[in-house]
């Protein structure tokens, strides 16, 4: 059988890269084409996303991907982080730069939105998380401002990258679940939540699904990469979550997920959505994933709290908000400083909103120990076993959370994403979750990305099973054993606990 060669578009808030997936039946083999930078930039007290170097990212990246194929490239994909969004005017021009989710705009959004809509209302509606920057937040902290009255359309990210590359608008639906616009019941708009909030739904092109064309590259985008054919973009899990978790190489249907980048995104893949009163007090989110599921997850702060640390510590300068480029040899010296720390000795949750901003993180981390009554870690090493135990016992309660509100059971977690390479992370992980980890791919969202471009075209067939049974057959994996006296994270786990309860009396 031939093979078929297809560029994933891969864009993470740490960074974006351009990946060569190689497909056939029995084979797939990735090519990292381009990897490029994501550095945000604060303009005028705005955080903003570079959105034009990214783009220009995308470009080098089909060039090169291009020559690595001999220009026989079947289709491109594209996954990108959620909830944010570029406005246009009715010609198409982008009306202001793209706001990141981590700028402070969205301050006091939740108390208005909850004055039209009562949290449990909207969380009956859309079953999504609370996080202080999910796009209805930025929508009602941009009304008013000239972007927003000026615009005639809403694009997500990927389908704005989508859009430049193709003139041909659209929405694509894992990554509008993360708008808290969708209801997850019928996978459509839920109109009702956008008329209570004021918001206009006219202002988001037509649904595509993972699977639906999504045009071919324009003639000035065929010059600007060196392709000569007419070459179609098909729409994929364009919210680099869904992506990665159709990249879960899972053999087995007890499987929970642990997505860990810049986020760690851990939960469990269902056919339906839970979307009880419990569920949202325990903050889980039901994003749409790719062929009819629901993904129930909660987001944990993830590897984001060390970039920010290294940053810091590199630098010493916080004042500015560049992606930290730690080399690869900084984060391993750390790494082993850190798997010989004392383990456990103080932990924070890995899921408060503290964590978001930029700046100060290695002081915020220990503000939380102090305000826990907790021993203040000093040195990089201990900061660093403070974030990853963090993370570990945060891993677990998400998967102990979500079993129990969804009444599943869990036998295997497996890890995905760039974490995959911090092996201390992994083995904690397993070790905190009394569960076998399976660790592999780092580069899952790319993965899930070519798997649902190369369904799409034909050149693999099956549901997600079958798709991940490939990746299993074909992608280097890692399995972790639980090690350790498990008793010591339900301590650590009941430490934090009654430290919290103590403060929230306080
Ligand atoms: P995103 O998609 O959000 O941009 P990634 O999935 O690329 O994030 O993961 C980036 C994270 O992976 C980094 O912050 C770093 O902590 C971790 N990582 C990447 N490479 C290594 C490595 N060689 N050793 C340890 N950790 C690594
Ligand atoms: C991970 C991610 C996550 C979202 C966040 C904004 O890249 O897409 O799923 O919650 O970014």
């Amino acid at each position: 059988t031939r093979e078929h060669r297809f560029a994933a578009v891969d864009l993470g808030a740490s960074s974006g890269r351009v990946i060569v997936g190689e497909v056939a039946p029995e084979r797939l083999t990735l090519h990292e084409a381009h990897r490029f930078p994501n550095d945000p930039v604060r303009l005028l007290g705005t955080l903003h996303w570079d959105i034009l170097s990214l783009y220009q990212g995308v470009l080098n990246g089909l060039k090169a991907a291009a020559v690595h194929t001999g220009d026989s490239l079947t289709s491109i994909g594209i996954d990108t982080w959620a909830v944010d969004y570029g406005l246009l005017a009715a010609d198409g021009t982008l009306l202001a730069n793209p706001v990141h989710y981590r700028d402070t705009r969205t301050t006091g959004a939740a108390e208005r939105v909850a004055a039209a809509l009562p949290p449990q209302a909207l969380y009956a509606a859309t079953g999504i998380q609370h996080l202080p920057f999910n796009t209805i937040y930025q929508l009602i902290a941009a009304q008013g401002t000239p972007a927003r009255s000026a615009a005639h359309r809403l694009l997500l990210i990927p389908d704005l990258i989508s859009y430049w590359l193709t003139g041909e608008p659209g929405t694509e639906l894992t990554n509008a679940s993360t708008t808290q616009l969708i209801d997850p019941r019928t996978r459509g708009w839920a109109t009702p939540v956008a008329e209570a909030l004021g918001i206009d739904l006219s202002l988001f092109p037509p649904l595509r699904h993972p699977g639906d064309p999504a045009g071919t590259l324009r003639q000035d985008v065929l010059a600007e990469t060196g392709i000569t054919h007419p070459l179609p973009v098909t729409a994929v899990g364009s919210h680099d979550t869904a992506s990665a978790v159709v990249g879960v190489p899972a053999t087995t249907p007890d499987f929970a997920y642990i997505a860990t980048g810049t986020w760690s995104l851990a939960g469990l893949e269902l056919d339906a959505p839970v979307l009880t009163e419990e569920s949202r007090a325990a903050n889980f989110t039901n994003e749409l994933g790719v062929d009819g599921t629901v993904r129930y997850l909660r987001n944990i702060m993830g590897l984001w709290m060390l970039q920010e640390c290294i940053r810091t510590w590199n630098t010493g300068n916080t004042g500015n908000t560049r992606t930290a480029q730690a080399t690869s040899t900084d984060l391993t010296a750390l790494l082993h400083a850190a798997a010989r720390a004392t383990p456990l000795r103080s932990v924070v949750d890995a899921g408060d909103p503290a964590f978001i901003a930029p700046h100060h993180m290695p002081d915020r981390i220990a503000d939380a120990c102090r305000r826990t009554g907790q021993p203040v870690p000093r040195t990089p090493a201990e900061t660093t076993r403070c974030v990853l135990d963090s993370l570990a016992l945060a891993h677990r309660r998400a998967i102990e959370d979500a079993t129990r509100l969804s009444g599943r059971r869990v036998s295997v977690v497996h890890i995905v994403g760039g974490g995959v390479h911090n092996t201390l992370l992994c083995q904690l992980t397993a070790d905190a979750c009394g569960l076998p980890v399976i660790a592999g791919p780092a580069e899952a969202a790319a993965l899930g990305n070519v798997l649902v471009q190369a369904r799409t075209a034909g050149a693999i067939t099956g549901g997600l099973p079958e798709l991940r049974a490939l990746l299993h057959s074909t992608q280097p994996l890692r399995q972790y054993e639980p090690t350790g006296d498990h008793s010591a994270w339900d301590r650590a786990a009941a430490r934090l606990r009654d430290a919290q309860v103590t403060e929230a009396g306080a």
